[in-house]
């Protein structure tokens, strides 16, 4: 079987759908750090869109941790499947806007270059939150992170995202390079604000004046980003093969539902977003917290109460009534008025949302979405639970989100299933729990004492009070008892 790559876009008769650009006219604007499944599925797509009529705003895509992305797609020239499923149904089309995948750690020198090319006008960002270095309460730069003190004790260290930034930034002061946009994509509240804050605080503890020169010299929209991408496995890869007749290393599996919302206020220029179905808008805020509190928290809550409840997938949890119907109370009475989204019926969006997890063409493991709760949950299900506190109103539900993931860090389920724990602050957290179960209060009491995840709602004693409840149902009556009884 044919490989993947430029000569196959010269005959190819199959199936899939390929570039309807000259790949050979196009040429790079976009550094893209963190090029993995979503990537690829979302913000290429859309820039992909847009090369025929805008041939210079090309992605180069930097992996900073991982070497395989490259090894894959480099024979192939970086072309990729993008599978759109849905039920029984397959729409493939081809890929070309990424034109090249660094990978250089640890110093990422050719990423550094790439962003202080002149024709570099955009970096955006899908690094996901823990890259960000920042306490998860706060907001801040985290100085104890020791990816931030390595890079602080370099005069050049660039293996944390922020180091690697304020890097690139002083190589564009130094040669004398106009002003450039980061776009931040990441699962974030207020994401523009939070990338400024974390590269702003790296560059001041570096050099003040570099610092400045960040706030006169570089954009930093907010953008909000939806779509549910899974890991790729070996039978999407072999499935899409027979299908679309050539071999793909890495293809990317999707659902049909796409959206981008991105803040205008760009530096350098941009692609006409908008013309590729991009809402372009002043004020991104309420689109991000209708989707972090509404999408992501109920990944998050279906995620450890599925994984609790012994359910592999999203698709098989949604397919329990009980966990639907929890899903579905928590949406409509805790979490829809806590939100105000102008033109957006939200009882709609929450249906469809519903509907989106029950795609069964898309195996999106529960495993998946639970990894990194440390880095997830204040944003997702924190905010709300403090303005229904503040509103003195009830959080059972979101209560029990938070109380499953308390649950999952015992590092078992109500099956008895062993598993580890995907998690930047894994060890302290496996560690309480090694210290402090099987007495189930003391543990979690030590967990909700974590102020860097919970903040002020580590002193709140009904916050606690309710989590504690919800938890100690978890451990002695299992998921399905505590969703059922939740009111
Ligand atoms: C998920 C998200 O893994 C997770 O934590 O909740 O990746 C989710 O699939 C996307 O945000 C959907 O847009």
């Amino acid at each position: 079987m044919r490989r993947l790559g430029p000569d196959i876009l010269n005959d190819y008769e199959g199936t899939a759908r390929r570039p309807a650009y000259d790949r050979r006219a196009v040429a790079p604007g976009i550094v893209h750090l963190g090029i993995g499944a979503f990537h690829r599925a979302h913000q290429a797509a859309y820039i992909d869109e847009r090369l025929g009529e805008e041939p210079d705003w090309a992605i180069i895509g930097a992996s900073l941790r991982r070497g395989d992305m490259r090894e894959a797609l480099a024979p192939q020239d970086f072309l990729y499947t993008l599978a759109v499923r849905h039920g029984a149904e397959t729409q493939a089309r081809i890929i070309g806007a990424i034109v090249d995948v660094l990978h250089a750690p640890p110093g990422n020198r050719p990423v550094i270059e790439a962003i202080a090319s002149p024709v570099t006008r955009i970096v955006t960002l899908t690094v996901t939150e823990k890259a960000y270095c920042r306490n998860p309460a706060s907001g801040d730069l985290d100085f104890e992170h020791p990816e931030i003190k390595a890079d602080l004790g370099e005069t050049d260290g660039a293996v944390s995202v922020p180091g690697l930034l304020a890097a690139a930034l002083a190589e564009r002061r130094r040669r004398g390079l106009p002003a450039i946009t980061l776009l931040s994509c990441d699962n974030l509240p207020d994401n523009g604000a939070t990338l400024a804050r974390v590269v702003t605080q790296f560059a001041q503890e570096r050099d003040p004046s570099l610092a400045r020169w960040i706030a006169d010299h570089v954009a930093f929209p907010s953008s909000m980003v939806d779509r549910i991408v899974p890991a790729t496995t070996d039978a999407d890869r072999e499935a899409l093969a027979a299908m679309t007749g050539y071999h793909d290393a890495w293809p990317v599996v999707t659902e049909p539902f796409s959206q981008w919302v991105v803040e205008d206020s760009f530096a350098a220029g941009r692609p006409a977003l908008e013309l590729a179905g991009v809402i372009m808008t002043g004020d991104v805020a309420p689109f991000e917290a209708m989707k972090l509190r509404l999408l992501n928290a109920s990944h998050s809550a279906l995620a450890y109460l599925g994984v609790e409840a012994g359910y592999e997938t999203v698709a098989e949890a949604v397919a329990d009534p009980v966990l639907t119907a929890y899903l579905e109370a928590m949406m409509r009475d805790e979490i829809i008025p806590t939100l105000s989204v102008p033109h957006v019926d939200l009882d709609a969006y929450g249906r469809a949302l519903l509907e989106r997890f029950a795609n069964t063409a898309l195996k999106h493991r529960t495993m998946q979405i639970a990894m990194d709760g440390s880095q997830k949950i204040p944003q997702r299900l924190l905010g709300t639970i403090r303005d229904r506190i503040a509103q003195r109103q009830p959080c059972q539900r979101l209560a029990l989100a938070v109380a499953a993931w308390i649950r999952h860090l015992s590092g078992s389920n109500g099956n008895g299933d062993r598993y580890e724990i995907d998690d930047p602050m894994a060890r302290e957290l496996s560690g309480i729990a090694g210290r402090t179960l099987p007495d189930v209060l003391a543990f979690g009491n030590a967990i909700l004492d974590l102020q860097s995840v919970f903040g002020d709602l580590s002193g709140n004693e009904d916050f606690r009070d309710v989590v504690l409840a919800q938890l100690r149902i978890l451990f002695d009556d299992g998921a399905i008892t505590a969703m059922a009884a939740t009111r």
